[in-house]
């Protein structure tokens, strides 16, 4: 004889179906997610929770351009960002997730993804992530090719590095975001693979710049004077209060922009 609860379970579970379903589906703004104090430390309730999160923006590099290290397992690195924020999707080839486990999801800068997926914390950023467990892999919808947001110009560097809490104005309003480096150059640093550029604007405001190893930047020479810089503005700052150490990641040397400067006679503001 069957048992009734057999009847119970099975309409409870058709019961939790659909509510899943469709809470997976509301999208988060990623400004929500990356909310902080004045510590720079996050403050979205959802953070670190077993609560997966639906973010929904245009890819603005490509997942395999960022990574750091060498092998055969890429990390996956991933900026999404919509009308309140960017966002970084990260997964580690270290331990096992990475660029080859969501290699079936063809992704091009310019492309719309809906992404749903745990949350976590690193170096003043809220990413999507997978906790280092690649059993919780994140999912990526690729909704369409919507073509590559416009960067956000930035003629002030020291206004952009400021840390507001309220994410308005600052670091943490650019933070994820595509950005365009204004009439900059070259102050420190060696144009190499991993290096760690500075770079000033004609008022004397200075910013870093990495040239992350998988983009290959310094295997083309490097520019001269003065010119603009499109990249993604990111944060990695790994000490409390997490409000400084906001730097440039710039994809290709296609994002240098020579022969693009307002200054008519740059000598004058060395
Ligand atoms: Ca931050």
């Amino acid at each position: 004889m069957k048992s009734p609860h057999r009847f119970v379970i099975a309409a409870t579970i058709l019961l939790c179906l659909p509510v899943v379903s469709v809470f997976s589906q509301v999208i988060t703004p990623i400004g929500d997610i990356n909310s902080v104090d004045e510590q720079g430390l996050p403050t979205f309730p959802g953070l670190q929770t077993s609560d997966k999160y639906t973010i929904e923006g245009i890819v603005i590099n490509e997942p395999t351009v960022f990574w750091g290290g060498s092998g055969e397992r890429a990390d996956f690195i991933l900026f999404v960002q919509d009308e309140t924020g960017g966002i970084q999707v990260y997964s580690g080839g270290w331990y096992g997730g990475g660029a080859l486990t969501y290699a079936d999801v063809p992704l091009q800068v310019g492309d719309r993804v809906r992404v749903t997926g745990l949350t976590g914390s690193f170096g003043g950023k809220t990413n999507i992530n997978e906790r280092h467990n690649k059993d919780q892999k994140f999912e990526i919808v690729n909704l369409g090719h919507v073509g590559e947001p416009t960067p956000m110009p930035i003629t002030d560097l020291a206004a952009a590095i400021q840390f507001d809490h309220t994410r308005q104005t600052g670091g943490e309003y650019y933070q994820g975001r595509l950005v365009e480096l204004q009439n900059v150059h070259i102050v420190d640093g060696v144009w190499e693979n991993g290096g760690m550029l500075t770079v000033a604007d004609p008022a004397g405001g200075t910013m870093q710049v990495e040239l992350r190893y998988s983009t290959k930047i310094p295997d083309s020479p490097q520019p001269e004077g003065i010119f603009n810089i499109v990249g993604v503005f990111n944060q990695e700052d790994t000490e409390t209060p997490h409000t400084e150490v906001y730097l440039l990641w710039p994809r290709s040397i296609a994002d240098f922009k020579t022969g693009a400067s307002a200054v008519e006679n740059w000598n004058l503001l060395k």
